[in-house]
């Protein structure tokens, strides 16, 4: 069976294709141009990706459509970036501009006890504009104020996993999909889709 996944993050897709496996075929918005994404106006995970799918839905009839919204929150900055993930140093923000912010602001700070912090993902399947499912899932770990690694993407490497010594950017594709808040997300959502597909 095939889905469309509602994201101009083609990190997020390849991710979300390796998660899923073969048994399910995942195009993006690469492959359905008529898809458009209203604006990300709400102020939860939750919120953002109901308004992807429910939006995405309208535009690819009859499909399954997934949405992801995700981002990383750290503890000592009251849970920013959060939901602002995307756009932490300013609307048009690159990933390493988000990246540079996040250490400037770490490394502000005392530096005796480790930044705790997560990632977080909400996924939502739609269709017809109409919500099927909602799951969500998170990684815990620390943040460094040093990139390690080149992996990954977004905050990747800057993101230390409980249980592991290395980041994201240099732990491998295989390992970050079998624990990041994204495979934890999907992997709840996986059993809705079974009885979907
Ligand atoms: P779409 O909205 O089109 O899906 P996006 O990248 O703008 O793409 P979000 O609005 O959900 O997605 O923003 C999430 C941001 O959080 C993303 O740009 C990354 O900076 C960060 N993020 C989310 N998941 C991540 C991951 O697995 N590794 C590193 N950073 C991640």
């Amino acid at each position: 069976p095939s889905i469309v996944f509602a994201t101009s993050n083609a990190h997020k897709t390849e991710e979300v294709a390796a998660i899923l496996g073969d048994a399910w075929q995942v195009a993006d918005l690469r492959a359905h141009p008529g898809v458009t994404l209203d604006e990300e106006t709400g102020d939860t995970f939750e919120a953002n990706a109901i308004i992807k799918a429910v939006s995405g839905s309208r535009g690819a009839p009859g499909l399954l459509v997934l949405a992801d919204d995700s981002g990383l929150e750290v503890d000592i900055l009251g849970g920013a970036p959060g939901v602002r993930s995307a756009r932490y140093a300013g609307e048009t923000a690159t990933s390493a501009d988000n990246r540079a912010k996040l250490k400037t602001e770490l490394s502000k700070l005392p530096q005796d006890v480790p930044f705790t912090g997560r990632f977080h993902c909400c996924m939502v399947l739609a269709r017809d504009g109409k919500v099927l499912h909602i799951t969500h899932g998170s990684v815990e770990g620390r943040l460094l104020t040093q990139e390690v690694g080149e992996g990954g993407f977004g905050y990747d490497a800057l993101f230390i996993p409980d249980g592991y010594a290395d980041t994201f950017g240099v732990l491998s594709a295989e390992t970050k999909n079998q624990l990041s808040h994204r495979a934890r997300a999907l992997a709840a959502m996986k059993e809705q889709l079974a009885t979907l597909a």
